[in-house]
């Protein structure tokens, strides 16, 4: 199974995009492959498409066009839950401590990392990073 961790625009300005690689790493995660990459409008309203509609959507998509992201393919068994445990709730003044978004994320729709919710977004989600992973 696999799954996408995004490294967000304000972690890869706060330039941490390394530490959270490292934790990654030292989790044991096993990283298949790994790109940054800049969202146009077009790719953020697809990438994000569930929340058309929402609030918040407008201030997501600009978000995350405001500069590049880094997107990692990770592998391994139960690997999406795994993964959203790792980064903490979306709210980082929620997250459990020593998670991703605890750590480096600033407020809720800064917060440092996303991560797929289930394994068909995931494969829906890497396609924007990696044509053939
Ligand atoms: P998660 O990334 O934890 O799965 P979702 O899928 O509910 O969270 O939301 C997608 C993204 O939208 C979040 N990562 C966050 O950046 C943003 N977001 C969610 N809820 C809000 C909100 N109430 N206000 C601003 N941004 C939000």
């Amino acid at each position: 199974m696999r799954t996408l961790l995004m490294i967000k625009p304000d972690a890869v300005e706060k330039k941490v995009v390394g530490k959270i690689i490292s934790m990654v790493e030292e989790r044991g995660f096993d990283i298949r492959d790994m790109r940054m990459k800049r969202f146009t409008r077009d790719e953020a309203e697809k990438f994000y498409e569930v929340h058309r509609g929402k609030p918040f959507f407008e201030e997501l998509v600009q978000f995350i066009t405001s500069g590049p992201v880094v997107g990692l393919c990770l592998e391994g068994e139960d690997i999406v839950n795994k993964v959203r445990n790792f980064i903490g709730a979306t709210d980082p003044s929620k997250a459990d401590p020593c998670t991703v978004r605890a750590l480096y994320g600033t407020d809720i729709s800064r917060n440092a990392v996303h991560a797929s919710d289930s394994p068909e977004n995931a494969e829906r989600e890497l396609k924007f990073f990696f044509e053939n992973c």
